[in-house]
């Protein structure tokens, strides 16, 4: 018995240490904009900024990699994340700062 739950214990760590940290720039993004209401954002997880869970960028992703790339930055300030606000990335007709503070995703024209 005593042995089970130590085994049922230490798969858990397992499974909780090797579920992969939320990236710098995620952090960066959720830190900025808190008062979002949780919803879509947090559903998408890396499809914020990537087609699914690949590395490619998608609208959004790939204009706040421009800006972050002109500012010579790897992680986003509130500058870089302003300098991308007025822009309509996934060109839904709303602009990624209205998107980003009402928790709609800004690289997806289907969410706005
Ligand atoms: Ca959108």
């Amino acid at each position: 018995m005593h042995f089970t739950r130590m085994a049922a214990w230490a798969g858990f760590l397992v499974v909780a240490s090797s579920a992969p940290a939320l990236p710098a720039i995620r952090s960066e993004f959720t830190k900025h904009y808190k008062s979002a209401p949780a919803g879509a954002q947090v559903k998408a997880g890396c499809a914020l900024c990537h087609v699914g869970n690949t590395l490619k960028r998608n609208p959004y992703g790939a204009d706040l990699e421009k800006a972050l790339k002109a500012a010579g930055l790897t992680k986003p300030t509130a500058a870089v994340f302003a300098k991308i606000e007025n822009l309509d990335s996934d060109k839904d007709g709303v602009k990624n700062g209205v998107e980003c503070a009402k928790g709609t995703l800004p690289g997806d024209p289907k969410s706005k």
